[in-house]
Formats: structure tokens, sequence, C-alpha cells
């Protein structure tokens, strides 16, 4: 190969520059550096680019006067962020080859980086997808959230049950990051509400902690355009009583500290009903008003009068956990801007949106009226105030009668008395938004059901999307360049251009590169399962796929009892000409939920039994996967030939696994349910395995008397696989663990397994028989590529930014 002497030389220029960051800003020199030196080295070089970037993307918006969005969501689930920026610089190749002139790996490095998980699933991984395309789209934009010192939980597998271990992605510093010690704001909690003479309130907190700011910068793609992502910690204001710690009380010289410390050190699980709560609503507090508190200032530093906040300013809440910031935003523009209130109200709802992301009643946030008020008493009086501009709102419209005030009110009555988020933040916005179609028109029926009654143009609908940067590109370059060679670039900075590929479907040639790309990503999917677990799966297999978090809801107990009803079907019939299988499944359960750890220890039972038993002759094997993170995804998804969305219709909001197995060309088996029916709309029923219910044959049934007992006694592989694991056949150390989370089947079955089964079991079979006929096959994955450019989230942001946040 001939080296041109200009690039040569600004290769070496990069490399000399790493190394001097090594040195002067590592304090290490090549032969001392270990890899994550190396890997900080190349990070901090990277970054002299991006700031540059960064500075102008902010100075343009500041200069053009722009309206900013402002993303707020206690859940950021970025992953690494190396390749992220080297691609979306377009520099993977210049730094890959200048660390070569080091002996060094770039992908080596990448592989080191930790994964920065400061969520739990699919709402804190779609705020990510957001923050990269508002950044690509060169929308002026800012993410708030916490910087959690511990994320999400490592998990371990030990004798086939979940442990949940601390994952600590700071160890060795953040290079990403830049601390802002200058925007840093006053957070009180407790303490009471005064009333002066002049009729303005006064608020006096009992306590107070400083929030300061982190930035870390999103680099769009091509590098145009660089975003804030803008992440608080806790400080106390005082970090040490010296006169405590000279009269020789150590511990409680430093109480205010380790208190305002652990405020932001650690994420909340999801799906938790445990203790914490205090914490939780502490936290949902201490980020919304530093948040409020930062766009506040920021308005009036750049556009003088806090009036037009509405017309620079788009507030989208990130589900309910930022809602508390509506009556943050009242109480500063009441309390500190001297607002009436109806004034106030104007521009508070002008400036909203929030963005609901499950109609899951355990999931729809509500605080015990008491704690609420002693921890914010003023922003109770606000809440009240509210509600009763609402109530007064509702009563003036036919057809609201009392059972419908009951449910509009902020308050819930019934029981207990609690603050309803979800009512505040709906009241509090001008824009009230769902995840995807089916999830939308639920809305409207369900839970808003009485709000929609009296607001009816608020609710409306924003599908969902993914970033093609990270979910095609960067994790699959094999398929990227097959696609550039067959369609051109054009892909890569619009997503639906994607469209050109479907003329490839009925390409014999192209089939056949296309099946090579994904036998090598199976390929090195299987040696990374053989390294790690030290399991040998086969490439040529079918690759079944459920990875997410494990929920009942998303049925990952109908996938492994199909799994052992097809175990128990080929050990009958080994003469049949079965179609070899490598069922995975990866995903983490909340440490307090029950039964999603015992679905995990029961994939892993199988999965011990199954592949240790000859007489399947390797058609079937099972594997549970630890720790599954974005990274892992990543890896996993380009190696994907089916994609489970098995979830019970009208409880996956809806679902963004979906989008990426199919933009990676894995076919989907699914329900109609989330975003699974408009991915059936695009790339047609030929394309995708369609089973089960429909949300409102879900409906009828549960209304109607649902008896799973006598589904389960007519179907007889499903009784028989249900009998089996309930009398301990794949968990002989101990026969009963079971015999609950199966009786649980036959008692209730809230979410329908028993209903699915058969009809799963028959799309299963229709995945055999496709799989068989190689050509159709591919064809169909090329057709599911082709057809879901529209789920790229570039599509998503620009609906939000047309309808919700008019900027654009
Ligand atoms: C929060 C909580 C809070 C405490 C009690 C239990 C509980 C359960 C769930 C949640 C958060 C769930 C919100 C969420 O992650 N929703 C997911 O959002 C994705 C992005 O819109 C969407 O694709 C998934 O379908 C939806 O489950």
């Amino acid at each position: 190969m001939t080296v041109n002497p200009a690039l040569q030389r600004s290769l070496q220029t990069l490399a000399d520059s790493i190394l001097d960051t090594l040195v002067h800003r590592i304090g290490k020199d090549a032969q001392a550096a270990l890899p994550h030196d190396w890997l900080a080295a190349t990070i901090l070089t990277v970054r002299n680019d991006i700031v540059e970037r960064w500075m102008a993307s902010t100075k343009a918006a500041h200069a053009a006067g722009a309206k900013r969005v402002y993303y707020l969501s206690l859940e950021f689930l970025i992953g690494r962020l190396l390749r992220d920026a080297v691609t979306n610089l377009q520099r993977s190749g210049e730094v890959s080859r200048a660390l070569a002139l080091h002996g060094v790996d770039l992908a080596a490095l990448e592989e080191i980086e930790p994964d920065a998980a400061l969520g739990n699933g699919g709402l804190g991984r779609l705020a990510a997808c957001f923050m990269e395309s508002m950044a690509s789209l060169a929308l002026p934009a800012y993410g708030y959230g916490i910087r959690y010192v511990n994320g999400m939980f490592r998990q371990r597998i030990d004798d086939g049950w979940q442990v949940e271990m601390p994952e600590s992605w700071l160890a060795h510093g953040n290079p990403w990051e830049f601390e802002r010690r200058e925007s840093a704001y006053f957070i009180g909690f407790g303490g009471e509400v005064i009333a002066t003479d002049s009729g303005q309130v006064h608020w006096s907190p009992a306590e107070a902690v400083e929030a300061m700011a982190v930035d870390t910068p999103v680099v769009g793609w091509r590098g145009e355009h660089v975003n804030t992502l803008r992440l608080w910690t806790a400080r106390a204001f005082d970090p040490i009583k010296l006169d405590r710690f000279n009269a020789g009380d150590f511990s409680g010289a430093l109480a205010d500290q380790l208190r305002a410390e652990t405020l932001t050190r650690v994420l909340y699980p999801n799906d938790s009903t445990a203790a914490g709560q205090e914490l939780r609503l502490r936290q949902e507090y201490f980020f919304s008003s530093a948040s409020i508190q930062d766009i506040v200032r920021r308005h009036i530093q750049y556009f003088g009068d806090i009036r037009t906040l509405p017309d620079k300013a788009a507030i989208q809440l990130n589900d309910t956990h930022p809602a508390v910031s509506v009556a943050e935003l009242m109480r500063l523009l009441i309390d500190h801007h001297e607002f009436a209130f109806d004034e106030a109200w104007k521009i508070t709802r002008a400036t909203f949106g929030y963005t609901n992301h499950t109609l899951l009643p355990e999931a729809l946030e509500s605080w015990p009226l008491p704690l609420f008020e002693r921890l914010l008493p003023r922003h109770m009086q606000i809440v009240y105030a509210i509600n009763a501009r609402l109530l007064r709102e509702a009563r003036g419209v036919t057809g609201i009668d009392d059972r419908a005030i009951a449910a509009i009110s902020l308050i819930d009555e019934g029981g207990e008395r609690r603050v309803r988020m979800a009512n505040l933040a709906f009241a509090g916005s001008h824009s009230v938004n769902g995840v995807a179609a089916l999830h939308t028109q639920l809305m409207k029926k369900t839970v808003f059901a009485d709000l929609h009654r009296l607001y009816p143009t608020r609710i409306n609908n924003k599908t969902n999307g993914i970033t093609p940067r990270r979910w095609l590109q960067q994790c699959n370059p094999g398929l990227t360049t097959l696609i550039r060679d067959a369609i051109g670039d054009g892909f890569l900075d619009d997503a639906e251009r994607l469209i050109d590929l479907d003329v490839f479907a009925d390409d014999s040639a192209f089939r056949e590169r296309f099946w090579a790309v994904k036998r090598s990503n199976k390929v090195a999917l299987a040696n990374h399962i053989k390294d790690s677990m030290g399991l040998r799966i086969d490439p040529d297999a079918l690759f079944d796929v459920q990875i997410k978090r494990i929920h009942e809801y998303k049925r990952q107990l109908l996938n492994i009892i199909e799994t052992v009803a097809l175990y128990d079907q080929i050990r009958s019939h080994p003469e049949r000409d079965w179609t070899p299988r490598v069922k995975l499944f990866a995903g983490k359960a909340a440490s307090s939920y029950h039964n999603a750890k015992l679905v995990i220890k029961l994939a892993n039972d199988v999965a011990r039994r199954i592949n240790s038993d000859p007489s399947v002759g390797g058609l079937l094997k099972v594997a549970f996967l630890p720790n599954y993170n974005v990274s892992l995804a990543e890896q996993i998804i380009p190696a994907a030939d089916l994609s489970e969305q098995i979830s019970t219709a009208g409880l996956e909001a809806s679902g963004t696994g979906n989008m990426k197995f199919a933009m990676n060309g894995a076919l989907t088996i699914g329900t109609l349910d989330g975003a699974n029916i408009e991915i059936k709309d695009r790339v047609g029923d030929d394309n995708i395995f369609i089973f089960g219910m429909t949300a409102d044959e879900v409906e009828v049934k549960r209304a109607s008397g649902y008896d799973p007992r006598s589904v389960i006694d007519g179907s007889n592989e499903l009784c028989q696989a249900v009998s089996a694991i309930a009398s301990g056949v794949f968990s002989p150390d101990d026969r009963q663990r079971y015999a609950g989370l199966m009786g649980g089947l036959y008692e209730g079955d809230w979410f329908m397994l028993a209903a699915d089964f058969d009809s799963y079991a028959t799309a299963q079979r229709s995945v055999d028989t496709r799989w068989n006929d190689r050509d159709a096959w591919v064809a169909s994955t090329v057709r599911n590529v082709a057809r879901v450019g529209w789920f790229s989230s570039d599509r998503t942001i620009r609906e939000y930014a047309r309808d919700i946040w008019t900027v654009m």
C-alpha cells in the first residue's frame, strides 16, 4: 500500500499529541502506561477537537437567539462514548492508525471503556438516543439528569441466581466530563413557609444542599454540532465542621457531606417498591430544582425577561420523575419573580411537555401527601392551588361528574392521601405524548381518560426511535459497509434512504453477502460466549434472542416454557427435521422483584439441563448472558436472527429493542403491542411473525373471566412443559423451586401466557419453516433493514421539534 506523505505526517502529529497527553496529563510514559492510561489519553486528545466544536455550537445558538430544548430525565443510559465520538467525528480510521504507531489497538481501548449505565432500561436509553439525534439535527438542546456515582448494578450469575454488585463506572475517573463549579444552586428541603405582611410568601428550608453541574459533550453525526448533557452532583455547603473535628468527633464533622453525597449516590431500580422512597423524592426534587433554576438563570441572562420563557425554552419531562419541576417553576415565578398565579400558570403550561412511558399501574408515581408536605411545604401549597384551579375548570365542563373529578384531582383521596405526579405533569404541560400509536390510544382510553375529556387536544403520539449511528453504523460495521456498497452513503444522513435497499432482497448475490455478514457477526458472538461462559454454540444455528429488563409483562417465562416444550418435542421425535436453535437471554431484574429473579434462575436451570443433554444433539442450546447493558446489546443485536417481542398486548408502551433488531436484519416474533404494530405495518405481514391476542382481546378476556386452568389442561404441549417445570425436572436440587411460579399460571396468569401459548408455538414453527428456505429468510431480513429507517430517532425528534417544541 502506498502511503500518502501528508496523511502520514498528520497521523504522526495525532500520535504525538496522544503521547504528549499521556505524559503531561496522565503522568505516564509509553513504557509505563496501562491500557486505561492510553484510553484516557486518547479520550482527552479527541476531546480537544470536540470542545472547539462545542463552544462554536453554543456561541452560534446564542448569537441566533435560538429557542433551546431541555430534556429532563432521571435516567440516561449512554453506554460507552469513545466509539460514538470518533465515528460521529468521522475520525475512527485516523485515530486507529495513530494509535497503531504506538502499538496500541483502538478497538481494544474501546472495549475497556466503562459503560455509563445511568438508567434502568428503555426510558433511559431513549433519552440517550434523543440526545444524539438532537445533536445530529443541530438542535440546541441540554439534557439534565443526575450524576449517579453508582449507576445500574453489575449483574453476576452465581449458580444461576442473579447477584447484584455495585458498578463503579467512575473508578478510573471520567475523562469526558467537565465540572462546572460556578454553576451551583441552593436546594432546600423541609422547614416552614411564612406569609409576610406584604402578602408575599417566604419558604425557609430546614436543610439545604448544593447542586453542582458536571457537563459532558454530546457529539452529533459528522461532528457539526455538539450539545451538553448536564448532570448534577450534590455536595454540602459546609463540607467539614472544623469545631467538631477538632473536638474529636470526626464522623460528626463530615456527616453533612456524607448526607449530601448520598443524594446522588445511586440510581433507583425501577419496579422496586422497596424503601428509599424519601430519598427518591429528594433526588427528584434536587435535580428538578437545579435544572429549573439553571434554565431560568440562562433565560434571564440571554433574554432579560422571564415572560418570554415559553418562546425560548421548551422543557420536556421524561416521564413523571421530573414532574415536581412544574411546581418548582411556579414557585420561582410567584415567590421570586412576583407573578400572579394565573400569569405564572400560563408561562408554566406553555413551557412544559410531558412524555408518558408506561401504563402499568404500579409504575404510576404518587407520593404520600404527608411526606411531600414535610419535604416540600411550599410546593404542597402550590400543588393545592393548581388543583383548585384545575378542578374549577373541570366542574365547568358538561359530562364531568364526581367520579371524573376525583380521577382528575392531583390528590388521590382513596385511602391514604397521595400526590399524583402524572396528573401534575399532565395539568402543567401543553403537550402530553405517548411513545407508540397503540400506547397513545390506550392513554386516552384508560389512565388519562378523564383528563383527556377535559383537554381533548393535549394528548398526542410520538412513536419512539433509535439512533442509527449507534445501532447500525457503530455496532454493525460489516452491514454498514455492505449497505454502502449497494446504495451509497445517503442512508447515513437520512435513515429512510435505507428503502433503496428493498430491491436487493431479490438479488441473490446480495443476499449471499448479507448472509455472510450476519454469519461473521454470529461467529464473533459465539466466540464471546465461549470465552466468557465456556459454552460452545453453533454459528449456523438460528440465534433466537430475548434481551431486555426481566419483567412478567415482557413474558420471558413464555419463551422459556416454549423452549421446554420444544426440548420435549425434539426428544420425542428425534427423527424430525428440527431447526438448530440457540436461545439467548439477557436482562436484569430489580433486586426486590422476586418472580423476575426466579425467571432468571429458571432460564439458567433450563439451560444447564438442555445444554448437557446429548439426546438433543446440539439442536437446541440455551444461554443466559450475564450483565446485560448497552455494550452487550451492541454485540448481540448484530448477531441475532430472531427478535423476541412477546409482551402481553397493551402492556409494552413501545419497545425500542424491536427497532434495533429489525434494523440489523433480525426477524421479529411478536405480539400486536407497542411499536411492533407499526413495525409490522412498515415491513409487511410476510416479513414478521405476529401471534397472540390483540390488546382489545386481552381486555375482553379479562372482563369475561379468564380461566387459565382450562387453557393449560387443553394444551398438551403447554401442560407437559408446565408440569415438568413445576415438578422439579429442571431443579433436581430443589424440586419445589418453581411450584409457586407455575402455580401462579394456574391460579391467575395475569399476563396470559397460557392464552397465547399455542399461537406462539405455532408461530415458532413457521419461523422454522421460513429459516429452512434460506432465500426467503434472507429476503425478509433485507426487507426489514430496508423498511425500518422510519424508526430513526431523527424522525422522532423532528416530530417533537415541530409539534411540541415549535423549533425547526
Ligand atoms: C418506573 C417505576 C417506578 C417505581 C415503581 C415501578 C416502576 C416501573 C417502571 C418504571 C419505569 C418504566 C418506564 C419505562 O422504562 N418505560 C419504557 O419506556 C420505553 C421508552 O419509551 C418504552 O420503549 C418501553 O416500552 C417502556 O416500558
